[in-house]
């Protein structure tokens, strides 16, 4: 079965280090030129190396992976391979945190020919074989050269438990130091950094790669073109509700007065608020169907519409907000107002055989990867994800909005889907491009590290913004320095967090402020684009409260948002 795989020849792991003596020493097979030349050998055998994090060790996921611990210090230099069995403690496991590099030192030059690390992939548990490694050459462990950059040769879906080696090969440089760059998308096992050549200085000298700022660094600038011109954006969820009120996940006319303008402690108007509304489901649905991408049953073409016709009703959601926004500019005159609207776009499930037809054949379009394939699939969800665009568009149009612009379309999946699809990230790319064809933006909100962040712009997104997740885990407030800097180093702004929590916790107001506090730190707070997820009206609440302690939450997300927030003292 494993012919199915893009190259199987890379899989053969454990047994390679007993048998590395015998290849090593065997003559060339072919290439009369390299006959005279000295064996290759595993330069990296027995030597020293570092395996850190590129930001801040994260707290928590500290601990979780101190099961799986690099037990002498030596694991991926020591020739032993663990198999294909993640509880074999020959493998290091490492979780989250964005990637891991490993800088290996040779302790003197040699010329380098191959370098491979191996690593596990076994999907169920969450381990996952990252999607690319990237290699670097150093003489001096200061100036680097970029060697090359290998992909994974296996679909995302392989199942089983199985090890690929990432190999980059035919490098002859000489070089002291070897880094190894691996992004960490849930899961990382590996056991075994294999350096090959030969212990002379016969090979090319380094050119040092340039170091300068990265292209793609800097937060996404608040206002901007690839924002949709949105300054700072409020999620607001719709759904069912099965306790009363049953109409709690919808908003009101009333309820948008305190998130589009600012008020005081009698609801008075003052000033603007938020300018970009995001509109999304709740997840779960009263029938047992779910918009997330695996919990419960696969959504359907009928529970698409259901969020739309949400939505579109004049009383609530885009119509109430159509109001309270004319209502606003009525009041507060001469000021240069914009409401700008994005809308999710649910994940077409793959894991659905029967959606319901889009396109008007009579047939329901199968989304199922299992069952027809990812070719199949993809074209399908494509269909989809068009259909749902233009109902959107249709819809729009229909309602003729006085006070709103339509400017971006929202992906509700917060990963990259390829555990599930392998071709997740094509659909996302179709996305991007469909959305920009009728004039819009695309934007992408993934939760802390989660698969393909890095790779946003490469997948089609206008504007990402990470997720800290600070306000809900248990770890340290480093964790928003964490996401601070790789958000800013990738392009990326931050998503502002806060639960109804903050309504009766001064613990989790604080949690809150040190987001507010870091925003300011890092400077996304001034330059940044942001979005503040709630928990349905926790803002609204905050902004009716007798509490003062309650309303300064309100206040100060309104001084944050107009760029005078200060840290209390
Ligand atoms: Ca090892
Ligand atoms: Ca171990
Ligand atoms: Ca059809």
């Amino acid at each position: 079965m494993m012919t199915q795989y893009k190259n199987k020849m890379r899989k053969f792991s454990a047994g390679l280090a007993l048998s590395l003596a015998l290849l090593v020493s065997a003559p060339p097979l072919s290439g009369l030129a390299q006959e005279a030349e000295a064996p290759l050998v595993n330069l990296a055998l027995g030597k020293n190396y570092t395996l850190t994090t590129p930001y801040q060790p994260d707290r928590q996921f500290s601990i979780t992976e101190s099961s799986y611990p690099d037990d002498t210090g030596n694991q991926l230099t020591d020739g032993i391979y663990g198999g294909t069995t993640f509880s074999n403690s020959a493998f290091i496991g490492r979780i989250w945190q964005g990637s891991r590099i490993v800088v290996l030192d040779l302790e003197s030059q040699a010329t380098i020919q191959e370098i491979s690390l191996n690593v596990l992939q076994d999907i169920p548990v969450g381990i996952f074989f990252p999607e690319e490694i990237s290699y670097s050459l150093s003489n001096n462990g200061v100036a680097w050269e970029d060697v090359g950059t290998v992909p994974s040769s296996y679909p995302t879906t392989a199942p089983g438990q199985l090890t690929q080696k990432y190999t980059l090969s035919g490098i002859n440089k000489v070089a002291r130091y070897v880094k190894v760059n691996i992004p960490v998308e849930t899961w990382l096992f590996m056991d075994e950094l294999e350096v090959l050549g030969t212990w002379d200085q016969s090979g090319n000298h380094l050119i040092p790669s340039a170091n300068g700022p990265k292209q793609e660094r800097g937060y996404p600038k608040a206002g901007s073109e690839q924002t949709g011109g949105i300054h700072n954006e409020v999620l607001i969820y719709t759904g069912e509700w099965q306790y009363q009120p049953s109409d709690w996940i919808s908003f009101d006319k009333e309820d948008f007065l305190p998130y589009v303008s600012y008020v005081d402690t009698n609801q008075k108007r003052k000033d603007f608020m938020f300018d970009g509304f995001l509109f999304l489901p709740y997840a779960p649905l009263m029938d047992g169907a779910n918009y997330g991408p695996t919990t419960g049953n696969p959504t359907n073409k009928g529970h698409f519409e259901a969020f739309l016709d949400r939505l579109f009703r004049d009383d609530y959601e885009l119509g109430a907000l159509n109001e309270a926004v004319k209502e606003a500019k009525a009041d507060l005159k001469k000021r240069n107002y914009e409401a700008k609207v994005v809308i999710a776009i649910p994940f077409p499930r793959v894991d659905q055989s029967d959606f319901g037809d889009v396109d008007g054949d009579g047939i329901s379009e199968n989304l199922n990867v299992k069952e027809i394939g990812e070719e199949a699939a993809l074209a399908n969800r494509q269909k989809v994800v068009k259909w749902y665009v233009d109902e959107v568009y249709r819809r729009w149009e229909a309602a003729g909005y006085s006070d709103l612009k339509l400017a971006a379309f929202y992906w509700y999946n917060e990963y990259v889907a390829h555990q599930l699809s392998d071709t997740d990230d094509e659909l996302i790319q179709f996305t991007g491009d469909y959305v920009r064809s009728k004039g819009a933006k695309f934007q992408w909100i993934p939760y802390y590290f989660a698969r393909g962040w890095n790779d946003w712009k490469k997948n089609g997104f206008d504007s990402a913004l990470m997720q800290p997740n600070y306000f809900f885990q248990n770890t340290g407030e480093d964790r928003l320095d964490t996401i601070a800097q790789a958000a800013y180093d990738h392009g990326m702004g931050i998503e502002i967090e806060l639960s109804d929590n903050v309504l009766t916790s001064a613990d989790y107001r604080q949690r809150y402020y040190s987001y507010l506090n870091k925003g300011r730190e890092y400077h996304a707070m001034n330059q940044s684009y942001s979005a503040f997820y709630q928990q349905v009206k926790t803002l609204l609440q905050a902004s009716k409260s007798a509490d003062p302690a309650v309303r300064e939450v309100y206040d100060k997300t309104y001084e944050y948002l107009k760029g005078t927030y200060k840290p209390a003292k």
